[in-house]
């Protein structure tokens, strides 16, 4: 067992090796050491999985929705107790500087918190009947097993989003988890096992969520699936547009959470001071890996030297390396080939005439061989630079310059993608012509905090590009239920609607 102080998380050689497909090498960003060798599963054993998800929903649809949530209750108490595990296995395996790896495992606690309450919420609309003696209501009821795909980067608090929700809303969970991140999925995996083990209302088969490992045809055969009302997915745009036709083909339904190219604005206005601690966090935040990192920077042209003047004194003095160690607060990237794409992402800016601050491989002094450790980039550029569309997951800030603030809104919207953005700004004005209906066209807009950092209590998630999917918080559950309207006549006439008549 490689990663030995693990076994706490349950991550044996049995629960790594359970898939009877390919071996595939997990190594850590850290320092590119191997980790563990998981296999992965074949598409007949996806197949037995959404089988046994199916049957397990049979059951698990008839448990009350308060036992439900009484299962999730336990889920979050057993994540407190192992929230410094999990948060180190979630930094050893993508990356993730210490505070915000054990922060991505809060996010699973607070969503299991949410979903406790929301298990006696799950209610429906009473609606007036416009038939006398009829009651007319909604209700809502469990839809069927999920399936959810997550990605690298939020390698556990993605699924406790979706599994959360879904277990009180009555339905098991099939979860592909990244193939960067797959010890992360076991591991959730077996924390859940933990307490579905000593639950009183578990199903015969005596689970509620299965992991299938693997690459991209693991993902398909789940998307593929009928017996999956619900796909839940979570990764690049092109994999969701894949995942909708798949999905739409066979009128499934699916909630799709894809790239962000979030924005902040910057007015004459703003705390200057705040706005490049917000800037900072959500730039070089997670090395810029979040859906929700800031990618560009509209400053009105009367502040964006000031703006730049700091942000350069931060960025050169930023500690790169180690996530695991105090005061980390930029760890690798992923892997060689997204700081390949950085670099890429750079050359193509500097050719359409950005000016590059930072940017290229931070090596030297206690920085580990092996990662891919990288400088975040700042790159004054003209918002029209074809680069400025793309999202490339990395910390590279464009930084734009605007003289009108409609100006400023139109051009934050002339991108495919609508996740999430900012403004910086102390005119209620201004701040609420950005929240308007003319403003930010993003399914997330803030006035005076960054782009990422979402608290789970608000629906998350994003349109155009980004899916239109919504998560975690609000009434977000809706989507893993399904509405049964129901009409009840408790007369002795038979009243028809819209009064028509039709004696026999
Ligand atoms: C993601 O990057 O996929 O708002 C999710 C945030 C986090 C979630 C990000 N709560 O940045």
């Amino acid at each position: 067992m490689p990663v030995d102080f693990h076994s706490a998380l349950g991550l044996s050689d049995a629960s790594l090796s359970a898939g009877k497909g390919d071996a595939f090498a997990v190594t850590s960003p850290i320092d590119g050491r191997e980790l563990a060798a998981v296999t992965a599963h074949t598409v007949d054993q996806v197949d037995d999985a959404i089988a046994a998800s199916r049957d397990a929903f049979m059951q698990w649809r008839a448990v009350p929705a308060p036992r439900r949530g009484e299962l999730v209750r336990r889920l979050g108490n057993t994540l407190r107790e192992h929230k410094t595990e999990l948060g180190r296995l979630v930094s050893i395996e993508v990356g993730k500087i210490t505070a915000e790896a054990e922060g991505e495992v809060q996010e699973m606690i607070d969503i299991c918190d949410f979903a406790v309450g929301l298990s006696r919420q799950v209610g429906g609309l009473t609606i007036p009947s416009e038939r006398p003696d009829h009651h007319l209501l909604e209700r809502w009821h469990p839809l069927g097993p999920i399936g959810v795909i997550t990605a690298f980067n939020f390698p556990v608090a993605v699924w406790a989003w979706n599994a959360a929700l879904a277990l009180v809303c009555g339905d098991p969970i099939v979860w592909k988890p990244s193939e960067k991140a797959p010890l992360c999925a076991v591991a959730c995996d077996a924390l859940l096992q933990s307490v579905v083990g000593g639950f009183e209302d578990i199903p015969p088969g005596g689970r509620l969520n299965w992991v299938v490992q693997g690459r991209r045809e693991v993902g398909e055969r789940v998307a593929a699936s009928e017996k999956l009302p619900l796909i839940s997915a979570t990764g690049s745009i092109p994999m969701g547009k894949a995942v909708a036709q798949v999905v739409g083909a066979r009128l499934g339904r699916s909630l799709l959470e894809l790239g962000g190219n979030n924005a902040m604005l910057v007015t004459p206005s703003a705390d200057l001071e705040l706005a490049v601690r917000a800037i900072t966090f959500s730039a070089v935040g997670t090395a810029g890996q979040r859906c929700t990192s800031l990618r560009r920077l509209f400053c009105h042209r009367s502040v964006t030297d000031d703006v730049v003047g700091r942000l350069e004194k931060i960025y050169g003095q930023l500690s790169i390396g180690d996530p695991t160690k105090p005061g980390t607060l930029v760890g690798p990237l992923i892997d060689a080939a997204a700081a390949v794409a950085m670099d890429a992402a750079l050359e193509q800016a500097k050719e359409q005439g950005g000016a590059v601050f930072g940017g290229g491989r931070a090596t030297g002094g206690d920085i580990p061989a092996g990662g891919a450790y990288v400088k975040p980039a700042i790159v004054r550029i003209d918002s029209e630079a074809p680069i400025v569309a793309c999202e490339t997951f990395a910390p590279i800030l464009y930084v734009l310059e605007y003289d009108d603030l409609n100006d400023a809104i139109a051009r934050h919207n002339a991108v495919p993608q609508g996740l999430s953005s900012a403004i910086f700004t102390n005119d209620v004005r201004e701040a609420e012509r950005f929240l308007s209906a003319t403003g930010s066209d993003c399914g997330i807009a803030n006035v005076n905090i960054g782009t990422s950092g979402a608290e789970i209590g608000g629906a998350f998630g994003g349109e155009k590009d980004t899916g239109g999917g919504r998560e975690s918080g609000s009434d977000a559950w809706k989507a893993y239920m399904r509405r049964c309207t129901q009409t009840v006549n408790y007369g002795r006439a038979l009243p028809l609607a819209q009064g028509i008549n039709f004696d026999v």
